[in-house]
């Protein structure tokens, strides 16, 4: 049986001020794009199975062209490939977090061949291919009380699809970063990979294997909080064959993202800083128009940020999709971070830390990667030690 796991596809993201000829914001475009490209893709390798493991929004009420496109591909899916069951499970960022708002989700269940499970834990039991897919959407992880995660020993097949993050020693290894938050946790050995022909999971942004037979698909495009921490890799999904134990990957063409090297200006002249910047630009194959950029320069005092050439920052700016001159002054005040203590934590860090994880947004409208680089760009203006 060959599987294809998508997740994380975020649609209806949005990020900076630039729109298409459409008048479409250019990375919800992006997203939308990069969709359209996977199923495509899916369609032509005809796999057994698709699973969708969680986020196919990127918030709890998309806009409705974001839903109008979703509805478009998951029916050309339908329609292309009749016979292969499609199951969709809810992520953090699709699913409200009261039960009587209702989720968008549910409206797919309308496309013929279409399963969704947006609630609770469910095992879906697929005839046409005698699978059983024990789907755990983000609620599900969070409503407390156990799940028992056994596999259905009448189904030929069985697979696990949940939305979340995975626990243990090898998941914290792979797991570089803490990438997304609001998701559930579930501990490896809750999952027992071994016992599943395939673990489907989403969440984590990046495409990563935590046992042979149990990954992470990652995004389709780069929507994460941190969008520079997937700046590297490809994005795109997996198509898994359980006859042969084999996983291809599958990318998707998305749109140039680049952490261009960063540097510190200390000791630096703000010509010398001037000239850095340009030969970082320089050195960017094929340039940076369209692209979307950030230069990190540690150790700039805004005084020479001030002094640096902004004619050509701006040609820079309005040439790329986005370009983000990340000026860092010099670090005066550091605090030990606690539960940390060979890490510490800059002003920067301290404000990040605090938006992202402990406090709770008031609305869900609120964008909180735009809120963050919002925060740092007032601590930045304060001149102070940020
Ligand atoms: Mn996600």
């Amino acid at each position: 049986m060959k599987i294809a796991h998508l997740a994380d596809l975020h649609l209806g993201y949005r990020a900076y001020h630039r729109v298409t000829a459409r008048g479409v914001n250019a990375r919800e475009a992006d997203v939308s794009g990069a969709f359209r490209q996977a199923i495509e893709r899916v369609i032509a390798l005809a796999p057994d199975l698709v699973l969708v493991a969680g986020d196919v929004f990127h918030t709890v009420r998309p806009s409705n062209s974001a839903i109008a496109d979703a509805f478009r591909q998951f029916s050309l899916l339908a329609v292309s490939l009749p016979d292969v069951p499609v199951v969709v499970i809810a992520g953090n960022h699709d699913s409200p977090r009261s039960s009587d708002t209702g989720n968008i989700l549910t409206l797919f269940r309308e496309i013929p061949g279409v399963v969704v499970v947006a609630e609770e834990a469910s095992a879906v039991h697929l005839e046409a291919v005698d699978a059983s897919v024990l789907c755990l959407p983000h609620n599900a992880l969070t409503a407390g009380g156990e799940t028992l995660l056994e596999p259905d020993s009448r189904a030929r097949h069985n697979v696990m699809m949940l939305h979340g993050t995975v626990g243990g020693s090898v998941a914290e290894q792979k797991l570089r970063y803490v990438s997304e938050y609001g998701g559930a946790t579930v501990h490896d050995t809750q999952i027992g990979p071994q016992r599943w022909e395939y673990v489907a999971l989403g969440h984590y942004h990046i495409a990563t294997e935590l046992a042979p037979n149990m990954w992470y698909a990652g995004g389709i495009e780069r929507t994460s909080t941190n969008i520079w921490l997937e700046a590297g890799g490809p994005k795109g999904f997996l198509l898994y064959d359980t006859d042969t134990s084999r996983i291809t990957f599958y990318p998707l063409d998305t749109r140039e993202v680049l952490d261009l090297p960063r540097f510190s200006a200390r000791g630096m002249t703000a010509a010398e800083v001037d000239e850095a910047i340009r030969t970082a630009v320089d050195g960017v194959t094929g340039g940076v128009a369209g692209k979307i950029v950030r230069q990190v320069i540690t150790d700039l005092d805004r005084q020479r940020v001030r002094d640096l050439n902004h004619r050509r920052i701006r040609e820079w700016k309005a040439a790329a999709l986005h370009f983000h001159l990340d000026a860092r002054p010099p670090e005066v005040r550091r605090v030990s971070a606690s539960g940390a203590p060979l890490r510490r934590q800059t002003l920067d860090e301290q404000v990040e830390n605090f938006l992202l994880r402990e406090w709770e947004p008031i609305s869900p409208l609120i964008q909180r990667d735009r809120l963050v680089s919002l925060g740092k760009q007032y601590l930045q203006r304060t001149g102070k030690d940020a």
